[in-house]
Parts: C-alpha cells; sequence; structure tokens
C-alpha cells in the first residue's frame, strides 16, 4: 500500500471556476497535499502524459482537451491513496459516478470530466514525476 496519488484539476473544470470547491472536498476527504501546481500543458506534453492511451479513438480529442486551458496538477497524500481517491472521484464516465463524488457534482461528460486521479501506485509515482521535481514535493 502506497499513501500518495497524483491528481489534476482538468480543464473543464478549472474553466467554470470549481477549483477551490474541488480542492476543498478533496481536504475533506482527508487528503493532503504535497506538491501543487497550476499549468497549462502544450499538445505535446499532454499526449506524452496520456501516452498509453496513443491507439485509442479518443486520443485526439482528449489531448486537444488537456491543453486547451489550466489545470492543477498536485500530489495527494492519505492512507490507502490511489484507491481512496479513486471512490472520490467516481466512475470515468460522470453519469455512472456515484452520488457525492467529484464527477457526479463536477463533470459534464466521459471526455471532460473535472478530474484525474491515478490508477495505481506505480502511475501514481510515474504521474507524480512527470509534473514535479524532487524540490518541488515535500
Ligand atoms: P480514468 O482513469 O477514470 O481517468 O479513465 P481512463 O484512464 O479510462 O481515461 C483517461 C481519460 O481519457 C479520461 F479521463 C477521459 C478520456 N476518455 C475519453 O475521452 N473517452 C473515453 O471513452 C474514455 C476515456
Amino acid at each position: 500500500m502506497s499513501n500518495r496519488t497524483f491528481t489534476m484539476i482538468k480543464p473543464d473544470a478549472t474553466s467554470k471556476g470549481y477549483t477551490g470547491a474541488i480542492l476543498d472536498q478533496i481536504i475533506k476527504a482527508g487528503f493532503s497535499v504535497k506538491a501543487m501546481k497550476w499549468i497549462k500543458l502544450s499538445e505535446e506534453q499532454a499526449g506524452l502524459f496520456y501516452n498509453i492511451h496513443r491507439e485509442r479513438p479518443f486520443f485526439g480529442e482528449l489531448v486537444t482537451f488537456m491543453s486547451s486551458g489550466p489545470i492543477v496538477a498536485a500530489i495527494l497524500e492519505k492512507d490507502n491513496a490511489v484507491a481512496d481517491f479513486r471512490t472520490l472521484i467516481g466512475a470515468t464516465n460522470p453519469a455512472q459516478a456515484a452520488e457525492g463524488t467529484i464527477r457526479k457534482n463536477f463533470a459534464s461528460s466521459i471526455g471532460e470530466n473535472a478530474v484525474h486521479g491515478s490508477d495505481s501506485n506505480e502511475n501514481a509515482t510515474l504521474e507524480g514525476d512527470f509534473f514535479f521535481s524532487k524540490l518541488e514535493h515535500f
């Protein structure tokens, strides 16, 4: 069990002014912030982050969307962080997300789904390292 996960508040949510409310929900759920930055990805950077999805039909749309505006990237800490954060954000498609989850509360579609959460401890480390140097997390 690892105690860290990685998240992004995506461009749909930052542009609608949901950043504060989403961070509030994350912190009230018991996560603490170990690193955080407000950043706008280039198409190339978004493509690298989502490289695993390169062959999927939605890849082009995903890259365009994720580079369309600023995001908040963060490393979060809590016991059982990866699994508990996936529960907190809800299903990828907000129409299937449980009541009270962040995607149910703030997402509009499967593509524009407000937040990212790592799906494994290994990916949490890789994704955190993609955004943050050793000097930037504590
Ligand atoms: P999740 O782990 O819940 O973020 O979902 P996935 O790793 O399956 O998908 C990564 C991102 O690809 C999603 F956040 C949104 C996008 N996506 C689509 O746009 N369409 C799809 O059918 C599936 C995923």
